[in-house]
């Protein structure tokens, strides 16, 4: 049942756009979820199991979800004729140097999509508030991290706990497990972001047999968060071999706190550290490393609330979440020390507390106004092998519209005519061979495949 891709192009909103009023900010999940209970429909290879809040994997591509939630899985089959696509475009990928500023450059590109049909197919279901997917590279197991406090690992049957926490984790809104990484040297050491008593914490573990052994836990770092919202969440190492970890603004609303442009504090910001170390070893080309202007750990300013980043090629791709009216992702080398996202000042591309300035400023490469949406839910650039039309495909989708787009060369498209909208979609993820996941505040995890 293959048909012809019909993707349409979303004309980057990357000038103006100073759309909206100040609507409620949303960002990641903002309600408990009791744990669903095991679909009817579903059919797995191991023996189901019966506990109310135990997930389970779905083994039947395709299958037919009648959990009345607003996702939509396998079946998204109207489509027509491809089109070809042509939109305006900007790249920020221009910046070498460290502590240089890039600023949007706006060209037109067109692009043609291979004929690819793309489809939303449901894997596993019944988590409590899945947020995340990971693997270590060409490991063949999925690591799914529950918000309220447990990592899943699903090794071709049924999920299985990998790591429960929840006794130390402050779970609830935009609290709870957020984020996990394994060491990329180390397929048996991995790190999580959680809120623990109200702060971030970063964490270790060492793995022992196919679970998280619980006496292994070493916290690297503790940031004080002053409100409940904004705790950021994501940690991943980047292709220097750091973990990077997004930290937000520090909650309520407008930068309250006054984080955003600070370099000598760690929220608001995007940190860096060496995890080999006791706790952890700074690294000499951090911008701020000797502690003299900033805080040793800060790589980055100028974020709201980067619930999701990923690296790719050398870059980094920021998904940073909006306040009331813009969302955006902004892409810069990796490499490049000490840039400043923009925030207060700049609410993606809407200036917002001015002065504004570009100059400076890493401004977003893609933005979209509050009628496309209410939250950035970022993703990845797709490297897997199962959709080779889509290589090089940066996937975002956003928490309010369940959309899915992607950019690449300075062109955004849409696919959600054919995948449908997924309700609240928390994280994508990857799989340990390139394979691109999402999971749903309803509890499911998807998986993008074609036909
Ligand atoms: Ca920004």
């Amino acid at each position: 049942m293959r048909r012809r891709l019909a993707s349409t192009v979303v004309v980057l909103a990357l000038i103006a756009a100073a759309c909206g009023g100040d609507t409620a900010p949303v960002t990641v999940p903002t309600t408990d979820v009791t744990p669903s209970t095991l679909a009817t429909t579903t059919t797995t290879a191991e023996t189901p199991t019966t506990t109310a809040d135990e997930p389970t994997t779905t083994t039947s591509p395709a299958s037919t979800t009648t959990d009345g939630t607003s996702t939509t899985t396998g079946g998204s089959t109207t489509t027509s004729e491809a089109s070809t696509t042509t939109s305006e475009a900007s790249t920020t990928t221009t910046t070498t140097t460290s502590a240089t500023t890039t600023t949007a450059a706006t060209t037109t590109t067109t692009t043609t999509v291979p004929e690819t049909v793309l489809t939303w197919t449901e894997v596993a279901e019944g988590f409590g508030q899945p947020v995340f997917v990971t693997a270590p590279p060409g490991d063949s197991r999925l690591f799914v991290v529950d918000q309220p406090g447990r990592i899943w690992v699903i090794d071709g049957g049924d999920p299985e706990v990998f790591l429960d926490v929840r006794s130390i984790t402050t779970y609830g809104g935009e609290r709870g497990l957020l984020g996990m990484a394994f060491h990329p040297d180390d397929p048996n050491t991995f790190y999580i972001n959680h809120v623990s008593a109200g702060d971030t914490v970063v964490a270790e573990y060492r793995v022992s047999g196919n679970v998280a052994d619980t006496g292994s836990r070493r916290v690297l770092l503790t940031v004080d968060q002053p409100a409940t919202n904004h705790n950021g969440g994501m940690i991943a190492f980047g292709p220097d071999g750091y973990l990077w970890i997004g930290m937000g603004d520090g909650g309520g609303s407008n930068d309250k706190f006054g984080q955003g442009q600070r370099a000598d504090t760690l929220l608001g910001s995007m940190l860096r550290i060496d995890v080999d170390g006791d706790p952890y070893v700074v690294p000499s080309n951090n911008p701020y490393s000797d502690g003299v202007d900033g805080a040793p750990e800060v790589w980055a300013i100028g974020l709201r609330n980067p619930w999701r980043f990923a690296f790719d090629n050398g870059l980094v791709y920021i998904a940073d979440v909006g306040q009331g009216a813009v969302e955006e992702v902004s892409i810069a080398p990796a490499s490049a020390a000490g840039l400043n996202y923009g925030w207060p000042i700049y609410e993606g591309d809407r200036c917002f507390d001015g002065p504004c300035d570009t100059e400076g400023t890493v401004m977003p490469a893609v933005s979209y106004p509050h009628s496309e949406g209410c939250s950035i839910t970022g993703g990845y650039v797709y490297r897997g092998s199962a959709l080779p039309g889509l290589v090089g495909h940066y996937f975002y989708s956003d928490y309010c519209t369940g959309f899915l787009r992607s950019y690449k060369s300075g062109s955004t498209f849409d696919w959600t005519d054919e995948t449908g909208s997924i309700g609240a979609p928390t994280s994508f993820g990857l799989d340990g061979f390139g394979e691109l996941y999402l999971t749903s505040k309803a509890g499911s995890v998807y998986l993008l495949t074609e036909g």
